[in-house]
């Protein structure tokens, strides 16, 4: 069976997932397109031999598609993802779920009362086989208790529209999804660090370095570094501290330099090339799923919600500097995997 894709969303992310489909993924192929912008909806639907939708509803309510995979703007997401479901079909959304808890609250009992796993959500990383490497190591033991993490995100640079609230909700949230996901615990307490210099690629209404602290339920401390105009490339950093060793991800390099008088391994540009097979298998996993006619697995509405449960604290924190709880509701049983 060959699952008919309808992708929603036709930026960055959205373009390359269809390239993805078109010459990574098995089982899938893409067969319609949707886009506020007319001209690349022309564009890509002609590119990739898709049929043209300029109403995201009529794509996903079309008898040609099977799957809805949504790379819209993050405030788009929750009228998308609700008419899919009431469409009964599954979806892959980019992240983040929604802007807001509040919204991704309305996803969760929508969700909920179809009975079934829906929603797979865009935080690749987990199928980066460095982080997965570094899960299994936690979870045989072999760093014993888990005391400290260190991460830190850099990107090279961030385009004028990158707000200093997305250093939060749309850059630390893989961190945050991470974390989650490497200890098998939530995070209860968040506090932004605004260090006193910063640094001068960065436009003035940016505050780049942030350092952002987490607390889990267990008492890890984790500090994160988002340094997002960090010029050098993108670099992407995880070490766990344990209380009998310590591990952490290696530069990923799929090649190194020899220049004068140096020797080196080279950086990715962008987190496309720095998570090229991590993005290759979340949605071979996606599209496997949906062929298999099993209820989705991978990272859920429920992760998205609680993400963004941690990113209001942690925006509510940017503004005055103090540490803030997080509040977890009791997670429904669809999501106790
Ligand atoms: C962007 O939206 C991403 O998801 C990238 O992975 C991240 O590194 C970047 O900071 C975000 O803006």
């Amino acid at each position: 069976m060959t699952v008919n894709i309808g992708v929603i969303g036709l930026g960055m992310m959205g373009r390359d997932h269809l390239r993805r489909f078109s010459e990574v993924i098995s089982g899938a192929k893409v067969s319609a397109v949707c886009d506020i912008q007319r001209e690349t909806v022309d564009e890509m639907a002609k590119t990739f031999a898709a049929t043209p939708f300029y109403d995201a509803d009529a794509l996903i309510n079309s008898q040609q598609v099977d799957a809805v995979v949504i790379c819209s703007i993050g405030p788009a997401h929750k009228e998308q993802i609700l008419a899919a479901f009431k469409a009964g079909k599954p979806v892959f959304c980019e992240k983040p779920l929604t802007p807001g808890a509040d919204e991704a609250r309305q996803i969760i009992d929508a969700e909920v009362k179809t009975g079934k796993r829906l929603l797979q959500l865009g935080f690749m990383r987990r199928f980066d086989a460095g982080y997965q490497k570094l899960k299994q190591t936690i979870e045989a033991g072999e760093l014993g208790d888990i005391l400290l993490m260190h991460c830190a995100h850099r990107n090279p640079t961030v385009p004028e529209s990158y707000t200093l609230e997305m250093a939060i909700n749309d850059s630390a949230t893989h961190e945050i999804d991470i974390i989650r996901y490497l200890l098998n615990e939530d995070i209860v307490a968040v506090r932004v660090d605004r260090p006193g210099k910063k640094t001068s690629r960065a436009c003035p209404h940016l505050q780049d370095p942030l350092i952002v602290i987490f607390e889990t339920e267990s008492g890890v401390r984790i500090d994160d570094e988002l340094f997002v105009n960090c010029g050098y490339g993108y670099d992407i950093r995880c070490e766990v501290v344990g209380e009998q060793a310590i591990a952490g991800l290696t530069g990923q390099a799929l090649t190194y330099a020899r220049a004068p008088y140096g020797y080196g391994q080279n950086i990715a540009h962008s987190c496309m090339e720095r998570f090229a097979v991590a993005y290759d298998r979340e949605v071979q996993h996606f599209v496997n799923r949906v062929r298999d006619g099993k209820a989705l697995s991978g990272p859920s509405s429920w992760d998205g919600y609680v993400v963004a449960l941690v990113c209001d604290a942690g925006l509510a924190s940017l503004k005055d500097g103090e540490k803030h709880r997080v509040i977890i509701p009791p997670r429904p049983a669809l999501y106790q995997d």
